[in-house]
């Protein structure tokens, strides 16, 4: 997918159907010359809702519509027959669109999970017809009120993809290939900087297939935070994580790539990024001999005791994968909004705070 395809906010507006009139009527009839009041109720306007869906991961197609307007309900009609309502029109939208209001910014909804519907603008309520004033004082009324005009609102849409795990290094640290590695993705892999351009999830799934979704983010350089680079555009992707795995080249300088992360993350405006707990995987161990890669494994956990797991792989050769999948999977019990993501279909909402099943890392809880 290309970056102009990756759209991740729209404004669009909305409005409900108005609702059908009601009628004056009377029933007219050879047998009943005096057959009383009989018109019918409007129907009621349509609804606009937005519901979440698994099968779209951009909000490209929600750019061309801008307008979207339920159906006005019909009018009443004799007979008392109520008009009928306006069709509903239901848009889709990826699973993590944030729903806010144009005019105040307030969160309106949040679509956490697929099927789940948020109403943008509900649809007037239908007129009354004739019949309905009848009393026994007036058997003969010729009342009647107008449909109401629905909700008419705008709102600005803006996709923060639900991952438990956001991938998260330097350009060219092996971050798609990790992704390739650990899940069925398959996403873009080349030798040169800013291969990925827009976020991409991968699915990485336990021996029963449930399991959790990984983000794949473009590569940070410093500056990021500020704006250079396509990093920051989409640190927010990553934001509402269970995890953060940084990805460096365990051949460079590993040690000076994670405090370059650490500082686009803590300028980052996305999310308060120093909360998120944090892993290393240290990739292309197989540039260097064993005891090398070893060892500078062991510096950096030593150094990095903000890092719960240190973890040295090849996403190349697959060294150290099989290792990693499990740390993945882990998320799936951590707090934060990482409970909420359901696109691995563990649709639970268990909120059992933050834990983390083990970590190696003693320091990491007083470490920041
Ligand atoms: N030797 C070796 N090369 C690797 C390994 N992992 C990735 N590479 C290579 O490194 C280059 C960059 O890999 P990508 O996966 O595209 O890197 P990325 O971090 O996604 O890069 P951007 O999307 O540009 O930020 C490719 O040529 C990969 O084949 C590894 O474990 N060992
Ligand atoms: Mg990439």
């Amino acid at each position: 997918m290309g970056k102009s395809a990756f759209i991740d906010e729209v404004e669009i507006s909305a409005r409900g159907g108005k609702g059908g009139d009601g009628v004056v009527s009377f029933l007219r009839e050879r047998a009943r010359p005096r057959g009383g009041p009989d018109g019918g109720d409007g129907g009621k306007g349509g609804d606009v809702w937005l519901r979440a869906s698994l099968a779209m991961n951009t909000l490209l197609a929600h750019r061309r519509l801008r307008d979207v307007r339920a159906a006005n309900g019909k009018h009443g009609s004799g007979g008392k027959r109520t008009g009928g309502d306006g069709e509903d029109v239901v848009v889709g939208a990826p699973v993590g669109t944030q729903i806010l209001d144009s005019a105040t910014g307030a969160v309106h909804g949040d679509l956490l999970r697929p099927r789940q519907r948020v109403l943008l603008a509900g649809g007037g309520r239908g007129g009354r017809g004739n019949a309905g004033f009848k009393t026994s004082v007036n058997r003969a009324p010729r009342r009647r009120t107008n449909g109401e005009t629905g909700e008419e609102r705008r709102f600005k849409l803006v996709l923060r993809l639900l991952a438990n795990v956001g991938l998260v290094g330097m350009p060219n640290a092996g971050k798609s290939t990790l992704l390739a590695a650990v899940s069925a993705a398959r996403p873009k892999i080349a030798d040169y900087p800013f291969t990925t351009l827009s976020p991409q999830l991968g699915f990485v799934a336990d021996e029963f297939g449930e399991g959790v979704t990984v983000a794949d983010l473009p590569g940070l350089i410093r500056g990021a935070a500020e704006g250079a680079g396509l990093g920051n555009r989409f640190l927010r992707h990553i934001s509402r994580t269970a995890m953060l795995c940084f990805v460096a080249d365990i051949a460079g300088d590993p040690a000076r790539d994670c405090k370059a992360l650490e500082s686009e993350l803590a300028n980052s405006s996305a999310a308060d990024f120093g909360e998120k707990p944090k892993m290393l995987a240290l990739n292309k161990t197989d540039l260097l001999p064993k005891a090398e890669a070893e060892k500078r494994t062991r510096t950096m956990r030593e150094n990095f005791p903000q890092f719960l797991f240190v973890r040295a792989v090849s996403a190349l050769t697959g060294a150290g994968i099989k290792e990693l999948a499990p740390l993945f999977l882990q998320t799936r019990d951590m707090g934060g909004d990482g409970d909420k993501t359901v696109a691995d279909g563990n649709d639970n909402g268990s909120d059992n705070g933050n834990r983390y099943r083990y970590s190696e890392n003693k320091n990491a809880a007083a470490a920041k």
